[in-house]
């Protein structure tokens, strides 16, 4: 087995058995052409178990994120069937290390897209757009990594879901989000927050998924928090609601 073989098959029984593990930069250098290299191959071990690629989710394309993590480059990860949770359902916290939950917008594309695209071109390639919220959980110890260690863990993805699907003809470039816990405000922001306008998302999906082909229609694109996570506990009911697209939401159970 090689050493990005194992790094993959570390991450991904992290992941499987919800047990926190050191962070790999802390012990060996690794680049990030390398960690993209061992996100693919612990993907490839959930797709021998059946999982199939769904889309991707782009991160730390906001200053909030950028921030509460301390690592500041756009970052990439794939999203799976496994990963979707039912909207206004429940997550059971036991099956995660340290789950927090952040509003997204989520992209939903008719055609395929790949090569070097401008905006118009990529809303062009869009079939709707809703509010969504995506779990992240960060399977390196006390959530602290850098960008390598991040990337070889699917960049933090664990879950996601995803509210009504809209028409992508309006202009989403600026839409008021709150995400409440329990009914009160727990982060407040813009879809602005997002690159200066999530459709930038987009276009940077474009350009992150080249060496897989791009995307491909059918697929989700979750555009990046919008605003810092929440840490989840037991209990909370935690709802999203997104100017002029409704709301999405979801119940932490044990
Ligand atoms: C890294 C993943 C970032 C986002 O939307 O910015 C991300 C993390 O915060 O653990 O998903
Ligand atoms: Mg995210």
């Amino acid at each position: 087995m090689t050493s990005l073989a194992k790094y993959a098959e570390i991450v991904d029984e992290a992941a499987r058995s919800a047990g926190a593990i050191p962070q790999f930069t802390t012990s060996a250098p690794l680049g990030v052409e390398e960690a993209y290299a061992i996100q693919a191959l612990s993907l490839e071990r959930r797709f021998s178990r059946g999982e199939r690629l769904v889309g991707v989710k782009m991160g730390l394309t906001s200053r909030a994120k950028m921030i509460q993590v301390g690592v500041d480059e756009v970052i990439w990860g794939r999203l799976t069937d496994a990963m979707r949770l039912e909207e206004g359902g429940s997550l059971s916290k036991k099956r995660y290390v340290h789950p927090r939950v952040e509003p997204e917008l989520a992209f939903l594309m008719k055609r395929d897209l790949s090569g070097v695209v401008s905006a118009a071109e990529a809303l062009s390639a869009v079939e709707a757009i809703a509010p969504a919220m995506e779990i992240i959980d960060s399977r390196y110890r006390d959530f602290k990594f850098a960008l390598p260690d991040v990337i070889a863990d699917n960049s933090s993805s664990s879950g996601f879901v995803v509210g009504n699907w809209a028409r992508p003809d309006q202009d989403f470039s600026n839409l008021g989000i709150v995400m409440e816990v329990d009914g009160r405000p727990a982060q407040i922001g813009s879809t602005a927050a997002i690159l200066g306008d999530p459709i930038r998302s987009l276009v940077a999906a474009v350009k992150a998924t080249a060496a897989i082909g791009g995307l491909k229609a059918g697929w989700i694109v979750l555009a990046g928090g919008a605003t810092a996570a929440h840490s989840l506990a037991t209990g909370q009911f935690v709802r999203t609601t997104m100017q002029n697209l409704g709301s999405v939401s979801i119940r932490v159970e044990e």
